[in-house]
């Protein structure tokens, strides 16, 4: 009974002749400002459309009437009872609809009845074969891809053991059809363009043209998507007959594209035989289906492809898709090909690229990027996608009409990675979507040894993007037409409705999983299988000669003149002895650096700014720009208070931020702030986005306030990932130097889920692949209320992933505190007050060069006990100690006869006050602020960021007295302070805050009165360090 409700019900079944004409196919029409209608193809004839309350929408309807009329006729109104007795009659379509007769008029209500009535056909039958039919044709848009012919070597890895096939002739039974049905024509319904120019067809043809649609080398899934009209869009693409055929050039320029693929595989097998190169051998249609992608994406406007792909076939597609340099290629190879410039080689499967070329297909210019990746298959993903939303923002392409991204998959990898599911949930959030990225998977149907089977629990590798409603087109990839078929239609969907779409290209790995592989060890038969299978030209070549399309001759002809061209490259590569691994970049900055790659200074100006300046912007942190805007009291308080502080001429954390924030913005430096709950911020302290009480998402964004010329502020929540989500931020600030792009975790040991992206991209990517780039990561952690899991921001980490090298000291020189960021491959610091947070963020833009920084303060520094010791403290804390034997990494570091070197070696260690017992004294919260003073430009050299706050107090007047130098980092600074008040030691005990973890130490200590507190206390015994737990004797003798 439930199927009967889907569909439109008419009540006798139509012979060819009363079919309805068809008018001209009507196309999507794209309308102004991005909205689309879709025109309906099938208008019938005039006599059928006097009846339409025949229609989808109304089945239910229709159907209920028409039951109760069987029950009784008298149970409908008298219109009806006339429908369905003249439809019982088999009056034509639009014939057994007649108007109600007039309320006036004497009338039995069967005038027109007569008439018509002749024979009694069951009527109830030809409803039911109707539906019937209705539910075969959907049943093959839903599941005729389960039995399309998908696998190139037929050993289908895909099991629908649970889901058996209910499509084909030999199934019309299960729909209460017969075999004799086979050739009564049916009436099609409007979710089917099976039909062309006829509005019905006989079963047998239906069923004929639903299997060419959906069973043949292309598989469709697509109807789990809700939107009506993009399933209609795909039927029609799929189902319109004789949609699939190519003219003579393309399909001689296909053949092109196939030659060069194969060819390109065949000749770094001859001339390497022993190489790695993770080729493309049994998917060699891969080349073709993204040139496909590119032309179509080109015609429609797009001028800029970004790329993100894995190991397999990279080589070719740099060859071939984007076209760089055979010799440039050629070249790696060679094992005595030394690097011109910084970076680690790995080029082949690995490094970037960039080239700007003209499309031939559309004669329009595109520039095609290929994004550095590291092995971790699947970790560019979210890469791809933050440069590419980048590229949209900095062009003003709102709606990626002319930027557009591609990634490309190991069938393994996209269903086992969770990355490619945090980056599929970005693409339709307003700040991370790119608007539709085309996914492209090399389903080769293995993962290195394992078995679909062992790898997935779904039957396609692809089945991750059916959450994002994205279509899924599989495709034989031994059959290069159907390929190129389904990437038009991928492209012309992300052109149509800007959304994620797959194309799926089943085929097989000829090799092992490198070329050094045996596969015979665990894929005996699949192997045997691939041995005997034709390749994929030959095949595609045979079926052009014998269309007459080519001749044997031409063929023959295209192969020599590739060859060549691979045989002349590879005489010139001989000449390339050096590898220049800057013309491998992704992302050019064009005018940052010199024109050898170079940072045009070595200085750094003052991070400070005017007073007025500050004032202004923190006046408009206290502001609403909105009239009318009703914000909630409990931020009008913070508002004000805010107001307060910039009378004062003092800010907190959160004003701090914004000072910075606003300033660049003003100077016309985009700022983009993302992250879990960045908006409001974690601790409800930063408040960048004011909501309307009273109206529905009516907010308002202050810093965007600031100056009329001022550049945009972007600040989003995000999405709750940290992998997905800090990958696109790095990918977004990879774009463009001239941004402050930072992420936020939401508590600093969040970081540990993103660790991929921070341990090959962000620590090693410089050294790997010359590319800088000048992330922003804000880690803020802390203990107050949360308990231990938030207590450290994990800095140990990022200290172990720091390219230091103890056994090195550096020429101090006049620049030296630039040049130090410059050598390292990343800067941590842990800021203790608002101005030197201000001040590193204001660095990363006017150094001159770009350098990932992670800030790993306190909990905003929000809410900082400065009367009250914690109950139980944990904070990171880094100890000098003269005492060698007590000092971490020993054999690195030599205290006693390097003291400074202990800065540069020492993890962080943990302190742990609980043991000092002391009284916690209720809720004493005060907030650190900072004077305007420390953050104001005057005349150079200005106020800059304290890599280094020395002790200020007596110990600075009296460096003679001190007995004990503290070296601390982060928070842990106002509790030992309070403590050496405490105790009486302010004389004594010199502490020293390191705001700079990395990057910091040897020209600081130089300064002021360190060393001379080092060799005033050098005599005792500063403090123990232990991994587990530090205590910190505050008393000369305690140890
Ligand atoms: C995150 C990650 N885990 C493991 C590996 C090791 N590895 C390299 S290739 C590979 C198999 C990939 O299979 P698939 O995604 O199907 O791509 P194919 O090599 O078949 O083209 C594995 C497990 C890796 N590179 N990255």
């Amino acid at each position: 009974m439930h199927h009967l409700r889907t569909t439109v019900v008419r009540l006798g079944p139509l012979a060819a002749a009363q079919t309805a004409q068809i008018a001209p196919q009507s196309q999507f029409l794209a309308l102004e400002r991005g909205t689309r209608t879709f025109q309906p193809v099938r208008s019938l004839r005039a006599s059928v459309a006097a009846e339409p309350f025949l229609n989808g929408t109304s089945s239910n309807y229709v159907e209920e009437m028409y039951y109760a009329w069987l029950e009784d006729p008298r149970n409908v109104h008298k219109s009806w009872d006339i429908f369905f007795r003249n439809a019982n009659a088999g009056a034509p379509p639009g014939a057994a609809y007649q108007s109600p007769p007039p309320l006036s008029g004497p009338s039995d209500g069967t005038m027109g009845v007569r008439a018509l009535v002749g024979a009694q056909p069951n009527v109830e039958k030809l409803v039911k074969d109707h539906l019937a039919v209705q539910s075969l044709i959907r049943a093959y848009q839903v599941r005729g891809h389960h039995i399309a012919k998908l696998d190139p070597l037929g050993i289908s890895c895909v099991d629908f053991d649970d889901a058996p096939c209910t499509v084909g002739f030999q199934n019309v039974g299960l729909y209460g059809l017969t075999e004799g049905d086979l050739d009564k024509v049916f009436r099609l319904p409007a979710s089917t363009f099976i039909g062309g120019n006829d509005s019905a067809l006989p079963l047998r043809e239906i069923i004929r043209r639903l299997e060419m649609a959906y069973c043949q080398h292309i598989g469709v899934e697509f109807m789990f998507i809700n939107d009506l009209e993009q399933c209609q869009w795909i039927r029609q693409k799929f189902e319109t007959p004789g949609i699939m055929q190519f003219s003579l050039e393309e399909k001689r320029t296909l053949l092109g594209r196939m030659i060069r693929s194969t060819r390109f595989e065949e000749f770094l097998q001859r001339k390497w035989s022993s190489e790695k190169r993770f080729g493309l051998e049994g998917c060699e249609s891969l080349i073709p289906a993204l040139k496909t992608i590119i032309d179509r994406s080109s015609q429609c406007g797009v001028e800029s492809v970004i790329l993100g792909m894995p190991h397999r076939g990279r080589l070719n597609v740099l060859a071939n898709v984007i076209r760089k340099d055979l010799d440039q290629i050629f070249c790696q190879f060679d094992s005595k090909l030394e690097a011109a410039d910084e970076g680690s080689g790995d080029v082949k499967y690995h490094l970037g690229m960039y080239h700007r070329r003209m499309n031939r297909v559309s004669d329009r210019y595109i520039t095609l990027s290929l994004v550095a990746n590291p092995s971790h298959l699947e970790a560019v993903d979210p890469v791809v996608q933050g440069k590419t939303k980048a590229e949209q923002f900095y062009s003003g392409d709102t709606e990626g009409k002319r930027v557009m991204s591609i990634l490309l998959h190991g069938d393994a990898a996209f269903a086992g990675q969770g990355i490619v599911y945090e980056t599929f949930h970005l693409s339709d959030l307003p700040s991370y979507t790119t608007h539709g990225t085309i996914h492209v998977v090399v389903n080769n149907q293995i993962g290195f040894t394992t078995d679909p089977r062992m790898a997935r629990s779904s039957p396609y590798p692809t089945d991750v993007a059916r959450v994002v409603n994205a279509p899924i087109f599989h495709v034989n990839a031994d059959d290069p037409e159907a390929v190129m078929f389904v990437c038009n239609v991928a492209a012309e969907w992300r052109n149509t409705f800007h959304k994620d779409v797959v194309v799926d290209l089943v085929s097989y790995r000829r090799n092992g999983h490198n070329e050094m592989d045996e596969p015979m060890f665990t894929q005996p038969l699949m192997y045997k299988q691939i041995k005997k299978q034709k390749g994929v030209l030959q095949k595609f070549v045979e079926k052009l000669v014998a269309e007459g399309v080519i001749t044997t001759q031409h063929y023959e002809e295209e192969v020599a003149r590739y060859d060549k061209i691979c045989e002349d490259a590879f005489a010139h590569s001989k000449d390339e002895k050096i590898l220049h691994i800057k013309h491998w970049l992704d992302s050019p900055w064009p005018g940052f650096f010199t024109l050898d790659g170079q940072p045009k200074t070595m200085s750094c100006p003052s991070t400070g700014i005017r007073e007025d300046e500050l004032c202004h912007i923190g006046n408009v942190a206290a502001s609403v720009p909105l009239e009318d805007f009703m914000i909630h009291g409990g931020l009008s308080r913070i508002l004000k208070g805010r107001a307060h502080m910039v009378s004062k001429r003092v800010c907190d954390w959160a004003l701090g931020e914004y000072m910075a924030f606003g300033s660049l913005l003003k100077e016309g430096i985009h700022v983009r702030l993302s992250g879990q709950d960045v908006e409001r911020g974690t601790f409800s302290h930063r408040h960048h986005v004011l909501h309307d009480q009273n109206v529905d998402k009516r907010i308002c964004i202050p810093m965007n306030s600031i100056s009329p010329d001022q550049a945009p502020y972007t600040v989003c929540n995000s999405s709750l990932s940290e992998y997905g989500v800090l990958g696109f931020e790095l990918g977004f600030a990879m774009a463009s130097p001239n941004a402050l792009v930072l992420w936020e975790a939401q508590f600093g040991d969040f970081h540990n889920t993103a660790q991929c992206i921070i341990d090959q991209f962000i620590s090693s990517g410089q050294a790997k692949w010359v590319r800088q780039n000048g992330i922003v990561l804000l880690l803020p952690h802390g203990m107050e209320g949360m308990g231990p899991e938030h207590s450290s921001a994990r800095p140990e980490r990022f200290l172990q992933m720091c390219n230091d090298d103890s056994d090195v000291f550096p020429k101090v020189t006049g620049d030296f505190a630039v040049h130090q960021l410059y050598d390292c491959n990343w800067i941590v610091v842990n800021c203790s007050t608002p101005a030197n947070y201000f001040h590193v963020l204001r660095r990363q833009i006017l150094l001159p060069f770009r350098k990932p920084v992670s800030d790993s303060h306190h909990e905003p520094q929000l809410r900082v006990q400065t009367d009250a010791v914690p109950k139980a403290q944990h904070a990171s804390l880094l100890c000098f100690s003269n005492n060698s034997s007590s000092c971490l990494h020993q054999s690195r570091c030599c205290a006693t006869q390097r003291p400074n070197r202990v800065l540069m070696t020492c993890c962080l260690v943990r302190t742990d006050l609980k043991k000092k017992k002391r009284k916690h004294p209720g809720n004493v919260i005060n907030e650190i602020k900072s004077w305007f003073y420390i953050m104001l430009y005057f005349l150079p050299p200005g106020t800059h960021f304290q890599r280094l706050i020395p002790d200020e107090g007596p110990a600075a007047v009296g460096p003679q007295n001190v007995k004990r130098v503290v070296f601390c980092t982060g928070k842990i600074y106002y509790d030992l302070i309070r403590e050496r008040k405490s105790r009486g030691l302010e004389d004594a005990v010199a502490v020293v805050r390191i705001e700079q973890v990395i990057g910091s130490a040897f020209a600081s200590s130089n300064q002021l009165h360190i060393q001379a507190w080092i060799n005033a206390a050098a005599d005792f015994k500063l403090c123990l360090c232990d991994v587990a737990a530090v205590s910190i004797p505050l008393r000369p003798g305690e140890s």
